[in-house]
């Protein structure tokens, strides 16, 4: 049953409506660092044929349309390497839709529905990327701070990086909440190997792949993730085989990837969870006033 009473109380509760009017000017700041640097925003695609698989486990939301299968988003990757076709940057700021499993509650970083500011570069590499939100968000970060007055850091570049290797071997599977709650300033872990990723990020030594995370300290965890793509259309066949997908699931992608996908590197930031490390909540629910909390139903 929907609890009408916690849902009205919440949109009194002065913790969540200043994270809001955060998250407002830090969605106002993105625009226009991005517009600054030349980029385009395209707007969000909802429902779709083509969209992210995601390697974890998230039960999929389709709707049918006059005899058409349409998923809603879980990410739009593949609308921004098609969308580097007429555009050489480009931003979004992308509704997605994840039905999470229950377990993934308790981590206050999961919502059901969420944004994420998605970004792609044609011809960029992971560097680039990487170089690009350093600036975005120490700028960001600095602002933010003297506006509302939040306790956070502002960091300085370039953040530290581990690799994925280095990170396994010190803390085994639960390196990511580790090294968060060790780590004072946001830093990257690099170079995943292929079975924690999808196919689309691109490879470049035997199941190592050019791709990142950001991580923010102080056990926030995980606050993006990113990588140079694969765009050759055999190389993308053979990741999907390797990856265990039946190539049927991505023929309308393959099609495209056959007429050219032009190279790029890019990355997804989430917006509750930027809010919720600026604002030291608890949990990415207090971030926004209509929150699809795993298992339990909102408006
Ligand atoms: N937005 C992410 C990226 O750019 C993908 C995702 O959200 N799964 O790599």
């Amino acid at each position: 049953m929907i609890d009408a009473e916690k849902i009205y109380q919440k949109l009194k509760d002065e913790k969540v409506k200043k994270a809001v009017e955060v998250q407002s000017f830090v969605r106002y700041k993105m625009k226009e660092f991005l517009h600054h640097r030349g980029f385009v925003e395209i707007p969000p695609v909802i429902i779709s044929p083509i969209t992210d698989p995601l390697r974890h486990s998230t039960y999929d939301a389709h709707i049918d349309y006059y005899g058409h299968r349409y998923s809603l988003t879980k990410s739009m990757i593949f609308h921004k390497q098609l969308s580097l076709i007429p555009f050489e940057k480009i931003f979004i700021f992308s509704p997605n839709i994840r039905l999470e499993p229950e377990e993934r509650r308790a981590t206050g970083r999961h919502l059901a529905e969420f944004t994420q500011l998605d970004l792609e570069v044609r011809d960029a590499t992971r560097e680039d990327i990487m170089d690009l939100v350093e600036d975005m968000l120490i700028e960001i970060i600095r602002e933010s701070k003297d506006k509302f007055k939040l306790d956070v850091d502002v960091p300085s570049k370039p953040f530290p990086q581990v690799t994925f290797k280095e990170a396994y071997e010190k803390y085994e599977s639960d390196f990511e909440v580790s090294l968060s709650r060790e780590m004072e300033t946001p830093f990257w872990i690099i170079d995943m190997p292929l079975s924690h990723r999808e196919f689309y990020d691109r490879e470049y030594k035997d199941g190592v792949l050019r791709d990142m995370d950001l991580v923010y300290p102080l056990g926030f965890g995980e606050a993006a993730s990113g990588g140079e793509r694969e765009y050759q259309y055999e190389r993308i066949v053979d990741r999907i085989k390797r990856g265990g997908y039946d190539l049927k699931s991505f023929e309308l992608y393959l099609e495209f990837a056959k007429k050219g996908l032009p190279p790029s590197a890019g990355i997804g930031i989430g917006i509750e969870r930027l809010t919720r490390y600026l604002c030291k909540l608890d949990s990415v629910e207090h971030a926004t006033l209509f929150p699809k909390v795993i298992g339990e139903p909102g408006i």
